[in-house]
């Protein structure tokens, strides 16, 4: 059976973005491959945070994956820094990766963009990132579009490990769905939709109750036509109303196209904001149930000795391959 690997970091709160370029295809999968799905915790650090936050945004995200329907019956779910292997395998590809590789991404250049100092933890973490993934020998990484770069620096790094010290990773591919790669912010439409965003009324968070919902999805940016059609070009607010609305109900965007011909942006995004609580509802009641049971932590343990196995196996290689004994 092909092994899919993926994680979202622990940073702020997860919103419709991270659901519908990620995580909901997590959903899709558990039912098609092996699947391991991680709280990328030690990513969380790149950025300093406030340790208490970050402990409670770890719990928050690893519930919210059971919550979405993720069965840790079916699928490997565990914290990051509970497999120390990341750690160790981290460093041996840091020993791998080219300064030259690191200083093209495109994300450390948009981070680390007018801050006064920045952490060496956010320059290396792609490589920490092709760690995650090359330990599980996983095929497939279910990722947004805004992930296509990393993915194609772990693809490189694994290509020239094994060329240079022997076999000892698969190649993974990554798994970029064809609409809702790139969902983008309701404030700014021509940015992606983003947990660190100045402004709240960037994302709907998964945890968002309804008047925030309805909130946010009224002030969301339009145009000044009045027409509903889909054209990111020209039209990036609406056609991105569109993208979320098609994605939470399963309709092709040609579908709603038709229904709202001759009707305003109000009744699109009054449409859009039920739609999008009914969504989100039972995924909060569920949600709410798991944040009090005492099952999260058996959970994210027992995943956590599973995933070490796997994660062993392939350190043990690597550390083989490269003469560390
Ligand atoms: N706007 C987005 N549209 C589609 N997919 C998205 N993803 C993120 N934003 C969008 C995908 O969600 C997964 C988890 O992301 P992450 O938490 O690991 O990091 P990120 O990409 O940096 O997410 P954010 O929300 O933008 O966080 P901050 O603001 O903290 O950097 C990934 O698969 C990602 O592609």
């Amino acid at each position: 059976m092909e092994r899919v690997l993926s994680g979202v970091q622990p940073t702020g709160n997860v919103h419709l973005g991270n659901y519908l370029g990620a995580i909901k295809q997590f959903v899709e999968l558990q039912h098609q491959a092996d699947c391991y799905f991680c709280v990328v915790n030690l990513h969380a650090l790149t950025i300093p945070r406030d340790p208490a936050e970050l402990r409670e945004k770890t719990l928050e995200l690893a519930a919210l994956y059971l919550a979405v329907g993720l069965d840790p019956d079916k699928v490997t779910l565990f914290v990051q820094s509970q497999v120390r292997a990341h750690s160790e395998a981290g460093w041996l590809l840091q020993c791998v990766a080219r300064m030259g590789e690191l200083n093209r991404m495109v994300q450390f250049k948009e981070k680390s963009k007018g801050a006064d100092s920045v952490v060496t933890g956010l320059y290396t973490y792609p490589v920490l990132q092709a760690a995650d993934i090359l330990l599980y020998q996983a095929s497939r990484v279910p990722v947004g579009e805004d992930q296509k770069q990393h993915l194609e620096l772990t693809r490189e790094l694994a290509e020239r490990f094994n060329r240079d010290y022997g076999e000892v990773f698969t190649i993974p591919e990554p798994m970029i769905g064809k609409v809702g790669a790139r969902i983008m912010g309701l404030d700014q439409p021509e940015k992606k939709m983003s947990k660190s965003a100045e402004s709240a009324f960037n994302y709907i968070s998964l945890l968002d109750d309804p008047k925030t919902i309805e909130k946010k999805l009224k002030r969301a940016v339009t145009d000044s036509e009045n027409e509903i059609r889909y054209d990111p070009e020209t039209k990036p607010g609406v056609s991105n109303l569109l993208v979320i609305y098609s994605l939470l109900t399963d309709t092709p965007i040609t579908r709603l196209e038709e229904k709202y011909a001759g009707s305003g942006y109000g009744a699109l995004k009054n449409d859009l904001i039920e739609v999008t609580v009914d969504h989100l509802t039972p995924i909060q009641q569920k949600y709410q149930e798991i944040r009090k049971s005492a099952e999260l932590m058996q959970i994210l343990k027992q995943g956590a000795e599973k995933a070490s196995q796997v994660a062993e196996d392939t350190l043990h290689k690597m550390k083989e391959a490269m003469g560390v004994i």
